[in-house]
């Protein structure tokens, strides 16, 4: 009997898990709880870390699972590199869903760096006012160029004080539209924008903004993970879990 982890927290796992609940697949959303309330899901769902991969391993077990669905995001690379292992350890069949990463277009002007610590690297000397699109977990780094001013977009208002001396928050959760992107840029004057390579709808937004105010982009290239089993759409997923993929949803 089919019992699925979907591992979750990101637009594309919110698909997925409306699909494995309109077609009645016995399924588990799990969050890292990262946020303090993140979106409710159609599904069972579970918060928090499992423990490493032991920990996931001896979850899978007791929970029965038959099949891990990694739907987390494409820079979530310790949570995708534990399913990887615990999959391996435990036998059962992973399948990570992919999005595609984002390519430069007609009058981008995107530089790409490979990651966090050379997009610190890549920030020029003079005082810029730049867009820090990245979240809250990785805003440190950025302390070793204090000079610049900087605007952080937040799902949650941040604990205590930021390590960035000239810093303003924008406390928002996405998916974020073009309009909303291109007023933010322009009210704020950022003339430069950092961000991930995540792919997907949900954050491309400040991209199309940015290519209509030609704003430079510093874009941080995702993290490689080991080999695995991968869907690019629904419907590989679908196929994965051996089900029909005829029930468009
Ligand atoms: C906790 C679940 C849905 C999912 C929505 C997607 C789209 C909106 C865009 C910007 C970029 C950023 C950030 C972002 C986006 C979607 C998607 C996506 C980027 C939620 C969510 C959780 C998280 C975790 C959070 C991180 C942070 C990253 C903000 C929910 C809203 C910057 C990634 O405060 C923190 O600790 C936040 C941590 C990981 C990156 C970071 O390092 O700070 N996402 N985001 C998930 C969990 O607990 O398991 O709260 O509802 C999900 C979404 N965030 O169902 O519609 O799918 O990508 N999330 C990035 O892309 O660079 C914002 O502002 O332009
Ligand atoms: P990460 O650094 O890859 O993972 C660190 C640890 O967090 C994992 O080892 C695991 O803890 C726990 N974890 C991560 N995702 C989990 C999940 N879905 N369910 C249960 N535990 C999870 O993770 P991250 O980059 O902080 O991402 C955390 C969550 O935010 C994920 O759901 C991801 O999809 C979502 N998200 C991340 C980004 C981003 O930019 N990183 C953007 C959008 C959404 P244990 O080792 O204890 O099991």
């Amino acid at each position: 009997m089919t019992r699925v982890l979907l591992l979750g927290g990101t637009a594309e796992a919110s698909v997925i898990a409306r699909r494995f609940a309109a077609q009645g697949i016995d399924a588990v959303y799990s969050y890292a709880g990262r946020t303090g309330a993140p979106v409710a899901q159609p599904l069972p769902t579970r918060v928090g870390g499992f423990g490493g991969v032991e920990g996931l391993s001896a979850w899978l077990v007791a929970e029965r699972i038959t099949h891990m669905v990694d739907a987390t995001h494409p820079f979530a690379a310790g949570m995708s590199r534990n399913a990887i292992a615990a999959a391996a350890a435990t036998g059962l069949p992973l399948c990570g869903y992919e999005r595609a990463a984002w390519e430069a277009g007609e009058g981008d002007d995107w530089t790409h760096v490979a990651d966090i610590e050379a997009a610190v690297d890549a920030l020029p000397e003079e005082p810029c006012r730049v867009f820090l699109a990245i979240g809250r977990q990785t805003i440190s780094a950025f302390a070793a160029k204090p000079w610049h001013q900087y605007l952080l977009r937040l799902v949650d208002p941040p604990e205590g004080r930021l390590p960035l001396p000239d810093a303003e928050i924008v406390v928002a959760r996405g998916p974020f539209t073009e309009a909303g992107d291109l007023k933010l840029l322009k009210t704020r004057r950022v003339n430069l924008i950092v961000t991930k390579n995540s792919g997907g709808d949900g954050a491309r937004a400040k991209l199309d903004a940015a290519r209509a105010l030609r704003i430079p982009v510093i874009m941080i290239d995702r993290p490689v993970l080991p080999p695995r089993r991968i869907a690019r759409e629904v419907a590989d997923v679908m196929a994965f879990l051996g089900h029909p993929a005829d029930l468009g949803v």
